[in-house]
């Protein structure tokens, strides 16, 4: 019975991948009400009212990689693309800072600039943004070689996020071509090594099964990550899978809340970068803590699966997604709740 699995995961009982099929597998709109419902007490219980919330700083859109579902993917050529300078992303990341969010995600498409004489410009970018504003960093550079992660972290960096897309590794091949399934899921055991809290995702939309969702979600789970997400594919004009018919938003919500039940102390992101900011309410009803994807306007900044959308009407702005919390009954928290939630789960990762 669904009911009763679902409780037995908001008793924090584990559950088997058979078991989490079933619960991705739900299409009753009454069980799925009892899903997100149980998803919401679980989150909580853990996070009170406190919501925290995410800068995206898309530094750089030059990408050597040719991902299918990417609008910034190499073979995509004729399209706008820029690199801001260590000097604008430090600006960037301060005005996030000052106006209360809580992280800065450094995010680049592999980018050759950043990456030559051993990713020098990379490193001065977290450097930067660390020593001269303070604000908590992820970074999302891409794939890098194992030597490099403990340098990422002496950086200055507290996270390190790098989606798998897909555990169908045969899936995973077709949509990130020319790249390693093995290396791309040893960046987060590597990370973590390091002692970088990590993000691992999924995709939703590409052509994956249920099963394959399934799998997925107990995956990144048993991988440790201390963030998981769940995005639907937004098809991208110019790109192999630009014909692709988009899914609504169900499956995702529907993760959102399976994975909260699964990872009851986790953060688990509502990105409003693939509904903009209509896909918020929703998402936290499903049992997300963070919005990620706040991009201030008037800042010549994209989005990935949204270049545009919300950006430049204020819509991510800061401003408005506070107001949007306090209308869900949450609100946004500090950025010293965000710290003493991040030193909580490097002290457990240490046991
Ligand atoms: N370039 C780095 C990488 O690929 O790891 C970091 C940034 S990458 C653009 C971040 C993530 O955005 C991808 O891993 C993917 O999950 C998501 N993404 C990219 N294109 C998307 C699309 N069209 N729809 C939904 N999500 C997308
Ligand atoms: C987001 N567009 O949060 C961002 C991105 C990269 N770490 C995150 C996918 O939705
Ligand atoms: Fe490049 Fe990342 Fe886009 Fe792939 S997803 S093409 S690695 S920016």
């Amino acid at each position: 019975m669904v009911s009763e699995l679902i409780s037995k995961a908001e008793r924090g009982e584990p559950l088997g991948t058979k078991d989490v099929f079933r619960l991705m597998s739900i299409n009753d709109k009454n069980e799925l009400e009892e899903l997100y419902a149980a998803a919401r007490r679980v989150r909580d219980k853990v996070f009170g009212k406190r919501i925290y919330t995410y800068g995206f700083v898309y530094f750089s859109t030059h990408c050597k990689n040719n991902c299918t579902f990417c609008y910034y993917r190499r073979s995509n050529t004729g399209i706008d693309r820029y690199r801001k300078t260590v000097e604008e992303i430090v600006d960037l990341s301060a005005s996030l800072l000052d106006a209360g969010i809580n992280l800065s995600d450094l995010t680049m498409g592999e980018d050759p600039m950043m990456y030559a004489d051993d990713y020098k410009l990379l490193i001065k970018t977290i450097s930067a943004v660390h020593d001269e504003v303070g604000i908590s960093i992820m970074a999302s550079p891409g794939a890098l070689p194992e030597r490099m992660f403990p340098v990422v972290r002496e950086a200055g960096a507290d996270w390190y996020a790098c989606y798998q897309e897909t555990y169908n590794r045969e899936l995973f091949e077709s949509l990130r071509l020319e790249q390693s399934f093995d290396d791309r899921r040893n960046q987060k055991i590597w990370a973590r090594k390091a002692g970088l809290l990590t993000e691992d995702g999924m995709m939703i939309g590409l052509g994956e099964s249920v099963r394959d969702r399934a799998n997925t979600i107990v995956t990144m789970g048993s991988l440790g990550c201390d963030q998981v997400r769940a995005m639907t594919f937004v098809p991208q004009v110019g790109t192999p899978m630009q014909d692709f018919t988009p899914y609504d938003s169900t499956e995702e919500l529907k993760a959102i809340a399976v994975m909260r039940l699964l990872n009851h102390d986790k953060l688990i992101p509502c990105s409003l970068d693939v509904e903009g900011i209509a896909g918020l309410r929703t998402r936290i009803d499903a049992g997300a803590n963070v919005v990620t994807s706040i991009v201030p306007p008037s800042k010549n900044l994209a989005g990935v699966a949204q270049h545009e959308l919300d950006i430049e009407n204020g819509n991510r702005s800061v401003e408005h997604v506070f107001e949007m919390l306090d209308e869900t009954g949450h609100r946004h928290a500090t950025s010293t709740e965000y710290k003493a939630y991040l030193d909580s789960r490097r002290r457990k990762a240490l046991r």
